[in-house]
């Protein structure tokens, strides 16, 4: 009923095929999900908040870093006064007190006071984050040394999400002309490689995921900064975390938590989509009983 070999998105077919494949992978790359979240030449700034959660997060960030210019700001103007005004030239025959009441109260009350305002700012987001709401998706990762596992609660999908060019693929954690040709193929650009995957997490825009959190040999940590969420994936233990993406696109993170040789090459991707094509993909890769390209499905949304 399906075309089997236009779906499993893999490298399969001889070197023209191959060449073909990287020759025809431009009109197709991503269809039409733009690559968020992947390194930019003078990127400084956070990647770009995608979730009321990380817009929160961003917020509170740019927040601190007035309040800490200020304080830095504060402190070497005291120092440069103190220098300038009190050193034995200028000053030489200082005074002998050692306490000062008014002064010691106000260097108490004033980081009481600002800590209390970064507290009442910081508090609700760190509750927003940790909340868990009912989702609509709900999917089990699995971190394993060094890929991940994932599987669609309610449903029988279950696969695992290896970086393009890591051994499970044919690779050596190294790029290469063939591991060009595999990013391609998958829709990326080299520029992509320790970040792109050979299957990705699919879930529908405007929709709230929760991610089960958990691991199978040593400690890992999904992320995905773009939607303010990292939770360590820890062995025994289920821990859950949950964003709402608010646009579509490919979204990146990696492992956070140093978990052996290779912890730099499980990157994690997310793909989300419109409900549509999520549901023609969830239908599909059920039907096909693993994941199963979801770009195919981008052009019926
Ligand atoms: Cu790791």
């Amino acid at each position: 009923m399906r075309k089997l070999s236009m779906l499993k998105g893999r490298a399969t077919g001889t070197l023209a095929a191959a060449l073909a494949a990287v020759q025809a992978a431009p009109a197709l790359a991503q269809d039409s999900l733009e690559l968020v979240g992947h390194p930019q030449a003078g990127g400084m700034g956070f990647q770009p908040a995608s979730t009321e959660l990380a817009r929160d997060l961003q917020w509170l960030d740019g927040m601190l870093l007035v309040i800490i210019t200020a304080i830095c700001i504060l402190v070497v103007a005291l120092l440069a006064f103190a220098v300038l005004r009190y050193n034995s030239k200028a000053n030489p025959s200082p005074k002998s007190f050692t306490h000062n009441s008014p002064l010691e109260i106000a260097w108490t009350l004033g980081p009481i006071v600002i800590l209390v305002v970064i507290g009442a700012f910081s508090l609700p987001v760190l509750f927003k984050q940790q909340e868990i709401p009912e989702g609509d998706v709900v999917i089990k990762v699995t971190g394993y040394q060094w890929y991940w596992g994932y599987e669609y609660v309610g449903t029988d999908l279950a696969y695992e999400g290896y970086m393009i060019g890591a051994p499970a693929t044919g690779g050596d954690n190294r790029f290469s002309t063939d591991v060009s040709t595999q990013l391609h193929e998958a829709g990326y650009n080299d520029s992509e490689f320790l970040l792109a995957t050979d299957t990705s997490v699919v879930v529908p825009v405007g929709k709230t995921v929760v991610m089960q959190v958990t691991g199978a040999d040593v400690i890992h940590s999904w992320t995905i900064p773009a939607f303010g969420v990292k939770q360590d994936a820890v062995p025994g233990r289920i821990a859950e975390l949950w964003f709402k993406p608010e646009r579509e696109g490919v979204f990146f993170g990696q492992c956070s938590e140093l978990c052996g040789i290779s912890h730099a090459y499980m990157p994690i991707t997310v793909k989300v989509v419109s409900q549509e094509a999520y549901d023609a993909w969830l239908a599909a890769s059920q039907d096909e009983g693993g994941y199963v390209d979801v770009r195919q499905f981008l052009a019926a949304s």
